[in-house]
């Protein structure tokens, strides 16, 4: 794959892709980052950016994740101590993922952001941006609780931290698009340089095909599931033979292949009976979505191939989590 496409493989979207095309011609040595608010226990929605980070690790670049913990206070996530311990577990659980611990800076936002000139920096973002623009930007990050003066100044710091971690590009969900787009539009005010953001997408809730799926709302996995848990939630996913007609709705089960199972295994093998026809091997993503549709793959063959590839991404991550707990 070349390096551009491995770079925005699965990406929702890329802002700009000029820009990204420019970093994807030179890659080594680029330092790109997620940030991500500490909390005990990885799921899904943490593995897709974290499988963007293996894809960059991949390209040649330098990986830096954040550990949002000044963030996570500011988002009223518990105390500081707390937090701290979270992030400590957090990190163990992305290096047992497969994120190279010495080749990941992992880096608590509390080591720069509460220094002299970054909260200088700050103040004069504070000075300069709208009540209104901070909030919008934090629409999607924020839930449902009403704004406090900290979920303003939240994507501020956010903004400086592509400056502090002097990174060339930003890496998030989806959620994260409006605070990347308020970071392109202030860091120049500030003479700092204008970096890319690449957005991974949001993925359907698992029993529906609707919405978001994460911890609070709706049905994800998690490194704290087991096995049979993993088999138990996948089985009761919604998994339409053919895809929605009027694309309102998500089918799961493909997304789950396409965002965390193909970027990580090589192939995949359906087991199956020889009266139902033996075992089917896939390649590709799109050959096995397109089985899926045609028939030839039966949802519930499909279901326990996925069960059993999620739960091999997240065996040694739930090992450490034991391990941390015991
Ligand atoms: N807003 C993220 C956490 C976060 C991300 C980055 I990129 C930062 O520089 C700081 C915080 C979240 O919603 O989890």
């Amino acid at each position: 794959m070349d390096t551009y496409d491995l770079i925005t493989r699965n990406a929702e979207e890329v802002v700009t892709d000029e820009e990204v095309r420019d970093l994807a011609s030179e890659p080594e040595g680029k330092r790109v980052y997620v940030g991500y608010e500490p909390s005990g226990v990885l799921h899904l929605g943490h593995l897709l950016t974290a499988n963007k980070l293996i894809d960059l690790q991949e390209a040649g670049m330098e990986v830096v994740v954040l550990l949002a913990d000044v963030h996570a206070y500011l988002n009223g996530k518990g105390t500081f101590e707390e937090i701290r311990d979270t992030a400590e577990q957090m990190k163990a659980q992305f290096v047992a993922y497969g994120l190279d611990e010495a080749e990941t800076e992992f880096v608590y936002g509390s080591e720069f952001q509460l220094d002299e000139e970054y909260t200088l920096d700050l103040h004069e973002l504070e000075l300069s941006t709208t009540m209104n623009r901070a909030q919008r930007a934090m629409a999607e990050i924020q839930g449902d609780e009403t704004a406090k003066v900290s979920h303003l100044v939240y994507p501020l710091m956010q903004t400086l931290d592509i400056e502090y971690l002097d990174l060339d590009l930003a890496v998030g969900g989806l959620d994260q698009r409006k605070v990347h787009m308020l970071a392109r539009e202030k860091l120049p005010e500030l003479d700092y340089e204008v970096r890319p953001a690449l957005h991974t997408p949001i993925v359907a809730d698992l029993t529906t095909g609707e919405g978001k799926m994460s911890s609070s709302e709706g049905v994800t996995i998690s490194m704290e599931d087991s096995t049979e848990d993993v088999e138990e939630k996948v089985n009761s996913a919604f998994c339409p033979p053919t895809r929605d007609p009027e694309g309102d709705l998500e089918n799961p089960v493909l997304e789950l292949f396409e965002y965390h199972v193909f970027p990580r295994f090589e192939t995949v093998t359906v087991e199956r009976p020889e009266k139902y026809g033996g075992d089917l091997t896939y390649e590709s993503y799109e050959a096995l979505a397109a089985d899926l549709e045609s028939g030839e793959l039966h949802p519930a063959d499909a279901k326990s191939t996925l069960a059993a590839c999620l739960d091999e991404l997240i065996a040694p991550g739930r090992e450490k989590l034991r391990e941390l707990r015991a």
